[in-house]
């Protein structure tokens, strides 16, 4: 290694020799001023917190504490599907739903973006580790970002710092993942608050198992823990390793007569995981704990059963929409404070606001950082701004959140934003049926994207921007996932739509907490207690079936809410035509059975 001349760089806390050598090169690339390895102490988080609000990034809240306001650049609020890429060494491992390109082209264009990139900035290394530290194999990362941000960020949503660092020993394996805001500070240059690039990459490299991002400060470009390593990164090695990389949450269902229960499910972004991972049981005796809210690792355990494992150590949750009725237990999380809260408004006594929380205040300074009211005619904050907090500060955190072992699935839902066709809940045929249902899951799209919002597209298992490889080798990897234990340890798979609406274009189903009825009905399926219909799509009950004592809604739409409409599953098969078309030759032949016999179901 030549020895370069930038402070920090040589006090590396490691003796890891090719997590040094990678810092070394990037450092020598990047050129930053200094190089700090995040150590994770609340020390460091004081001292990054501190510098944030001088460099008027952050904004401490008077009313909450140890937590802060931050507003992005406009133009830097989501993720950028646009400009997120695969490049696998072979187009066809992209496969026809990411955006692909040549690993040595990506790497020669973003080498030159990223040389002095870091210029008149602070190079942080953040050791980080995704999944429990004591897993027998630790999944393990390294961070290399030229933002505060991203590392108090990274210190809420993952295992990092020193802890992680201690389990690289000389030679574990880790993603290396680089990240810059591609704002590099000429001497003098006084600083924005949020700085960043209007080039933006998100690449991976599944092969080499790298990420390189470049530009974006928003989570989901820039916390590369998240989506780039434990969904598009993690997907590749589940792949080749025989598990599931899912954007799922995972909670944990406790009957009356105290029996738990596990149950995984997937909504694409923006579609309340969170508020289904932290729900409020309306029926009598039911009780939720969380394990997560947005990613879950699945591997089958000694006993065939799958078990599954949340990645992440905190929730970066969408706010709107979020508030006391809704989310009571995301806003306990938050109230204990050491919250980073993104594109939502400030009300003028330092606490945050935003749309759903009820009635407005007079006065608010919006995300956009102007002065807003009641009047003004726009929202107050971002439809996708976020929370980023502490998981261990959920109060109905399940005690096993931390396990190792993970826990075992008894249940997989699916759902979309639909306001149509599908109904309120369908229990798949078995297995192969259950993953045509989450190939084949629709949503309309939401503003956790850059794009237009509102139309329908194919999402499928909610992984659409998120599969590392080819989506019909992913397809191919979850019915064989199917095939490698007893069907009878396999967990249910069961395909729910809160979002069916009715001539009025009003919600059919109250959804949030009364969506308990749902996972009540779903258990005593599995339980063999409760009654279904068989229909074309699948097992769906009848009113009768569900738990409605108590229920404020009319027996119309109810009914309405969970109607096998025929014609609009007509209507829908050319689309699912198309889409699997689209899959080309991969696409494995269960899942042409699969479309083959429900049309015959359907025109039978
Ligand atoms: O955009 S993030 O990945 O940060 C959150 C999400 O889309 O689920
Ligand atoms: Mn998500």
């Amino acid at each position: 290694m030549t020895a370069l001349a930038i402070p920090g760089l040589d006090s590396a806390p490691t003796a890891h020799q090719r997590l040094l050598e990678w810092v070394h090169e990037v450092a020598e690339l990047t050129t930053p001023d200094r190089v700090v390895w995040a150590d994770g102490s609340d020390e460091e988080w004081e001292r990054l917190t501190a510098k944030l609000v001088e460099a008027g990034t952050f904004t401490p809240l008077k009313q909450k504490p140890n937590s802060f306001w931050a507003a992005s650049d406009p133009g830097d609020v989501a993720r950028v599907e646009e400009r997120t890429f695969i490049c696998s060494v072979d187009p066809q491992d992209a496969g026809p739903t990411n955006h692909w390109m040549d690993p040595a082209e990506m790497k020669a264009t973003m080498t030159e973006l990223y040389r002095g990139c870091m210029r008149g900035r602070t190079m942080y290394v953040i050791p980080f580790c995704m999944g429990p530290l004591d897993a027998e194999k630790p999944m393990l990362g390294v961070e290399i970002t030229d933002s505060e941000y991203v590392v108090v960020s990274m210190r809420v949503m993952t295992r990092m710092g020193s802890k992680a660092l201690a389990k690289f020993g000389e030679d574990a394996d880790f993603v290396p993942c680089l990240h810059s805001v591609g704002a590099p500070l000429d001497e003098g240059q006084q600083d924005v608050a949020w700085p960043a690039n209007e080039t933006k990459y998100i690449s991976h490299f599944p092969e080499t198992r790298e990420i390189w991002s470049y530009g974006s400060g928003y989570g989901g470009n820039a916390l590369l823990g998240k989506k780039c390593y434990s969904l598009r990164i993690a997907s590749v090695i589940g792949r080749d390793e025989g598990w599931l990389a899912e954007h799922m949450l995972i909670l944990k269902l406790i009957s009356p007569e105290n029996k738990v229960y596990y149950i995984a499910a997937a909504f694409p972004s923006a579609c309340g995981k969170t508020n289904l991972a932290m729900l409020e049981p309306t029926i009598p005796g039911w009780k939720v704990e969380t394990l997560g809210d947005d990613i879950a690792w699945m591997k089958f355990g000694e006993d065939g059963r799958l078990y599954a494992v949340n990645p992440e150590a905190g929730f970066f949750g969408v706010a709107p929409g979020t508030d006391w009725h809704t989310n009571p237990n995301a806003m306990r999380t938050i109230e204990r404070g050491n919250t980073v809260f993104t594109n939502v408004a400030l009300t003028d006594n330092g606490d945050i606001w935003w749309e759903g929380m009820g009635e407005p205040p007079a006065h608010l300074t919006s995300w956009k950082k102007e002065d807003w009211t009641p009047d003004s005619g726009e929202l107050s904050s971002h439809p996708n701004s976020r929370y980023c907090t502490p998981m261990s500060q959920c109060p109905i955190l399940a005690p096993e959140w931390d396990d190792p072992n993970g826990v075992p699935i008894s249940a997989i839902f699916f759902g979309g934003r639909r306001k149509d066709t599908i109904p309120l809940v369908t229990e798949s045929r078995d297995w192969n049926h259950g993953t045509f249902m989450g190939a084949t899951l629709s949503s309309e799209t939401t503003a956790a994207a850059k794009g237009k919002v509102g139309v329908v597209r194919r999402d499928p298992m909610a992984m659409l921007p998120f599969i590392g490889y080819n989506a019909a080798d992913y397809f191919a990897h979850w019915i064989a996932t199917g095939k490698r234990a007893d069907a009878a340890k396999l967990p249910k798979i069961f395909y729910v739509n809160w979002f069916r609406r009715g001539e009025e274009n009003q919600f059919l189903w109250p959804g949030f907490g009364e969506n308990s009825r749902v996972l009540k009905w779903a258990i005593e399926r599995i339980e063999g207690k409760a009654a279904a219909q068989e229909t074309p799509i699948g097992y769906v009950p009848t009113l009768a079936d569900l738990d409605t004592e108590g229920l404020d809604a009319s027996q119309e739409d109810l009914e309405a809410a969970l109607k096998v409409n025929r014609e609009e599953w007509l209507a829908e098969i050319p689309l699912i035509e198309e889409w699997f078309d689209k899959m080309g030759e991969k696409l494995p032949t269960s899942l042409k059975d699969e479309l083959a016999a429900l049309k015959q179901r359907l025109n039978g």
